[in-house]
């Protein structure tokens, strides 16, 4: 009897070692999140190669509020007419490059229900 009792709590010791193994194991796969993020971002990236590029005209630039006024012309894939307008500027940096009577060429798109300012160079 105790022999058996001492083969047993050998064999509940090695269970538990191997299940505390697994468990570790376990714990280890949602430590990948870097997987995701970076898929996303490869996404983000694909999205804005292939906006259309936009002429304009910048007319203010608002840094504080981190918005700028364009008169653009049409931008198809707003279906958007050409008008003067403020856009929400995707980076804030985006507008230290740009003040008011400049020609830029610019991409847009909808971002949260805000139409946005993804990229902005100077010239046509
Ligand atoms: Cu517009």
């Amino acid at each position: 009897m105790k022999r058996r009792f001492a083969a047993s709590a050998a064999m509940l010791t090695l269970i538990f070692l191997s299940g505390a193994a697994m468990a570790g194991a376990a714990a280890d796969k949602p430590m990948d999140p870097a997987m995701h993020g970076g898929a996303a971002e490869k996404a983000g990236a694909t999205t804005a190669v292939t906006l259309p590029s936009v002429s304009g005209t910048v007319t203010k630039v608002d840094e504080a509020a981190g918005k700028i006024s364009i008169d653009h012309q049409a931008i198809p894939n707003l279906s958007m007419d050409a008008m003067t307008m403020v856009f929400k500027a995707a980076d804030p940096a985006l507008l230290k490059a740009a003040k008011p009577g400049d020609a830029v060429t610019f991409t847009a798109d909808k971002v949260n229900g805000q139409l946005t300012v993804m990229t902005l160079k100077k010239g046509k």
